[in-house]
């Protein structure tokens, strides 16, 4: 599991404990943006006395999407045959993680979901879930992807997944990220299955969420849609 983090020093004790108890035979990769609150310290203490926590430093704050494109390269590189993504901040539950590993038997790519029956939020305001909900059906209007919850970050992909969809060639740098990947597992004919999970607002620690993090995730699903539609048209002109 690959977890990022900034700022996350009153959360990572906490998560990687519940971790551990959860799924004790998961190994664990922190990405740390040079946190100037000390939770790359706090990550290096944890690994000294766990053979199966391991930290990447980085400089500085370059976005989500480029933290776990360098987690997920180093878990191509050591040989990991499952790699997955969750928060620091507890909105994603390491006791829910045993029904994605379930799912993943029968999946390219699992998405803990909080849009498909049996999903739910905890302690969101309206105007967030409307924001979410909104997001996603923009997503799915826009892509053409059926994926409920496109936005999510609770997955498990197959190593052969992440080899088929081109990292190389990933642009997005904040969350909008992980639309870019669902997509592209979608359109690399490979199968998303969605499993329900409860999402739990972080209760310590502060959001990372920002209107220029949501101003490029509204650009780029934009411009991603633009272009299939175009592609679309030029292909039925192609065959009229
Ligand atoms: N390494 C790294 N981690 C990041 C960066 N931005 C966010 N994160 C981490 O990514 C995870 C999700 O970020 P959050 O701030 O919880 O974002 P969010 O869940 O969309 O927003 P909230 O619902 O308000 O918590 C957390 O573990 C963050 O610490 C970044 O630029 N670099
Ligand atoms: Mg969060």
């Amino acid at each position: 599991m690959v977890i990022p983090t900034y700022n996350e020093a009153a959360n990572l004790a906490w998560i990687v404990g519940r971790l551990r108890r959860a799924e004790p035979d998961v190994e664990i990769l922190i990405v740390d943006d040079g946190s100037p609150d000390g939770t790359g310290d706090l990550a290096d203490d944890l690994a000294a006395t766990d053979a199966h926590l391991h930290v990447i430093h980085r400089k500085e704050k370059a976005g989500l999407g480029a933290a776990y494109l360098h987690g997920f390269g180093w878990a191509l590189e050591h040989g990991y045959d499952v790699i997955g993504e969750m928060d620091a901040d507890g909105s994603h539950q390491p006791e829910e993680l045993g029904r994605l590993l379930e799912a993943l038997k029968t999946a390219d790519l699992v998405i803990g979901s909080r849009w498909v029956p049996g999903g739910s939020v905890v302690n969101w305001p309206l105007s967030r879930q409307l924001l979410s909900r909104g997001g996603n059906l923009y997503v799915r209007m826009l892509l053409g992807i059926r994926i409920k919850d496109a936005t999510a970050g609770f997955r498990l992909f197959r190593r052969t997944t992440l080899e088929k969809i081109d990292l190389g060639s990933v642009e997005s740098a904040g969350y909008v990220f992980q639309t870019d990947l669902a997509t592209r597992t979608v359109r690399a004919g490979l199968h998303v299955v969605e499993v329900p999970i409860e999402f739990v607002e972080r209760v310590r620690g502060a959001s990372k969420m920002s209107g220029a993090v949501a101003g490029e995730s509204l650009k780029l699903v934009t411009r991603w849609g633009l272009r299939e539609r175009r592609e679309q048209l030029r292909r039925a002109v192609r065959r009229g």
